[in-house]
């Protein structure tokens, strides 16, 4: 094995642990907010998309603005008087990728191709952070230039 093939196989093989954003500094709403306040903290923190959880701190899907105006789209105008009457589980997506603390850089990379960020659980599927594209590129990239 080369030293470059020895060092690519360290970086696949590298856990992500490292890269988490921790769920204290990710913007986040809860199942049964109304979509006023969604987009509020979606307005707020300048995201398109964040996370959904439940109230046991549980991922449950993503939800952003795109979703939210699209589901207020009337026929000529958008009905902002029914985002308050509309709950973020209604519209949220809820097929988002996941993957444990202990996954592998490479699983992780694979899923950041089609997918901006990562929601990361703990073994009992607790929400512990996020592993966002930038942080997987900025990992590669300095591979790279070293
Ligand atoms: P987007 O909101 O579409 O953001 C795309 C990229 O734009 C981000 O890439 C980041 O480089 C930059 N960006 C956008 N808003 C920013 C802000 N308020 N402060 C700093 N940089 C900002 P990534 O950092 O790779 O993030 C990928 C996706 O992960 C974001 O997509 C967003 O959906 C989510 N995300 C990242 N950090 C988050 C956080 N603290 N809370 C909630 N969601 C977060």
């Amino acid at each position: 094995m080369t030293i470059d093939s020895l060092k690519q196989s360290q970086l696949m093989s590298k856990e992500i642990s490292d890269l988490i954003i921790s769920h204290e500094k990710v913007a986040h709403v809860q199942l049964q907010n109304p979509l006023d306040h969604a987009l509020l903290i979606l307005i707020k923190s300048g995201y398109t998309a964040i996370p959904v959880l439940d109230n046991d701190f549980r991922v449950r899907g993503q939800i952003s603005k795109n979703e939210i105006l699209d589901s207020i789209l009337g026929l000529e105008r958008l009905e902002i008087e029914r985002l308050h009457d509309i709950t973020v589980e209604t519209v949220m997506k809820n097929k988002i990728p996941r993957l444990k603390t202990d996954a592998t850089f490479a699983k992780a990379l694979t899923t950041s191709i089609n997918h901006p960020f990562i929601c990361i659980e703990d073994e009992k599927t607790s929400f512990v952070g996020i592993l966002t594209r930038s942080s997987i590129l900025a990992l590669v990239n300095r591979y790279f230039q070293q």
